[in-house]
């Protein structure tokens, strides 16, 4: 048991005892209740004048009592320092109590805040929770942008990778086409050792000088003629005053050159010439032989070569423009466009001026032949074609359309020629710019038969420049095989 506890309960029972004193045993039973009544019985408040003398006894524990213990009430009625100190005693319990309640009262004040604690502490918890969740929320989303994020190095990857590859291409087809310069200039300088061969050989035995090898000067002189030959792309032009004989007597005496060489072709005909046109050499002993052949328009002194195509279309073609495999450029200044250009077994423009001669002489009719990147051929013909002199611009005449391809060219009749130097066109600015090609452009083209030959049909620009036909695929397609063809009316053409 506590000690204060102890205490109190032996305060209380002192103050008992007292309490009796004070009273004077007024309260005690009678002596001989118990034999009066035989049952105990409450105590009556009536004043007895035996009263006086103890009559309880009171057991204290821890004490060894001895006999009986006594008070006497007039004793404690004369200690008056003992109630003192009694009275000092219960002030210090009742002291002690109030410590007692206000430390309970603090208690209480704890619990409470307790309490407040243990509400913001679940409050805290839930915070917590929701930060959590938060947090693997963005963990989660950081890690769907690294996968993202290595998807898109992969594709950075990829597409260097491939710019590598074509980077690698591109070098390749560089270093092979140095190879075919280098080539180039090797037969070109071959074939000009071959020519002053050809002239020493010239002056110091003109007798033993025959047809298959080199013509004498003497005959070349006789024509009088300015040859207007078409020049090789990109190569040095030949002299003025050499004439074509001469170099089929040169290319006869070449025959050991390398046959491979990709750029370097020559006339597959023995045939002399010069012949009116095609036309006419199919009419003659070299009928049905496509090749180069030298021409010269009846009436005129122009001299020329050009490539024969004696199969297609019962033959006797004569070919003044053909587009096949992009090694050309077609966008020349009015000179190159009067004189001609190209390689005459490859692309060619043959010439205004050689076109001009030519369909003076007679009645001819115009044939464009094409063919798409799928292989399918179409052709447009018109059964009246010529030019004006230059004079008039090389001015385009056209007659009535017929074929499979649609008529893209009886727009630009009646017009002028036009290059990038000589704006002849309807058109504010000047189509050839826009075109990249020289034509008979109004305003500007339905057909551009003389522009940039891009690989693959469908191709994308700024303008239409490409190698089009408007009625064959449209302005945005650029034809694979493109010619244009002349050849005499006939009296079997006339119904
Ligand atoms: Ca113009």
């Amino acid at each position: 048991m506590e000690p204060h506890i102890r205490q109190i309960l032996a305060f209380l029972l002192l103050l008992a005892c007292l309490k009796f004193a004070v009273n004077g045993g007024r309260d005690a039973p009678h002596p001989n209740a118990s034999k009066n009544e035989g049952a105990p019985k409450r105590p009556s408040r009536s004043s007895d004048p035996k009263a006086g003398r103890c009559s309880y006894t009171f057991i204290v524990p821890q004490q060894k009592l001895k006999g009986a213990l006594c008070v006497s009430t007039e004793t404690g009625r004369a200690n008056g320092s003992e109630m003192a100190d009694l009275r000092a005693q219960l002030s210090n319990q009742q002291e002690q109590l109030e410590r007692l309640r206000v430390r309970l009262e603090k208690d209480s004040a704890l619990a409470s805040e307790v309490s407040v604690l243990r509400r913001e502490s679940s409050n805290m918890n839930a915070r917590i929770a929701q930060l959590y969740a938060q947090l693997l929320h963005q963990i989660i989303n950081k890690q769907e942008q690294a996968v993202e994020q290595r998807r898109l190095e992969e594709l950075l990857l990829n597409t260097t990778l491939q710019v590598l590859q074509i980077s690698n291409s591109y070098r390749e087809m560089e270093r092979k086409y140095e190879d075919l310069s280098s080539l180039m200039n090797n037969q070109s300088q071959m074939m000009k050792q071959l020519e002053e061969k050809c002239q020493i050989s010239l002056a110091t035995k003109p007798q033993q000088i025959d047809g298959s090898e080199c013509v004498t000067r003497k005959e070349s002189t006789e024509s009088k003629d300015e040859v207007r030959n078409v020049q090789r792309d990109q190569s040095e032009p030949l002299q003025p005053k050499q004439t074509l004989q001469e170099i089929h007597g040169l290319l006869g005496m070449a025959t050991d050159l390398p046959t491979h060489a990709p750029f370097i072709s020559f006339p597959v005909t023995k045939s002399p010439g010069p012949w009116n046109d095609c036309q006419h050499v199919l009419d003659s002993e070299e009928k049905g032989i496509s090749g180069i052949y030298l021409l010269r328009p009846k009436n005129s002194n122009q001299l020329f070569q050009v490539w024969c195509d004696q199969k297609n279309a019962q033959g006797g073609w004569t070919i003044i423009q053909r587009r096949l495999d992009g090694s050309v450029n077609f966008f020349r200044n009015w000179e190159q466009y009067k004189q001609g250009f190209g390689n005459l077994d490859g692309e060619y423009w043959l010439g205004l001026e050689n076109l001009y001669w030519l369909t003076s002489q007679a009645s001819y009719k115009l044939r464009v032949h094409m063919e798409d990147w799928q292989g399918r051929q179409v052709f447009a013909e018109y059964d009246s074609f010529y030019i004006e002199p230059e004079s008039d611009w090389y001015r385009l005449r056209l007659g009535s359309y017929q074929g499979t391809a649609g008529d893209s060219l009886s727009w630009h009749s009646n017009k002028a020629f036009t290059t990038l130097d000589r704006d002849k066109d309807a058109y504010a600015g000047n189509c050839a710019h826009y075109q990249k090609g020289g034509w008979w452009y109004h305003m500007c083209a339905h057909s551009n038969l003389n522009g940039v030959w891009y690989r693959g049909g469908h191709y994308r620009s700024r303008y239409q420049d490409g190698a089009y036909w408007a009625e064959f695929h449209g302005g945005s397609y650029s034809l694979k095989k493109i010619t244009m063809m002349v050849k005499p009316i006939q009296t079997t053409d006339i119904k």
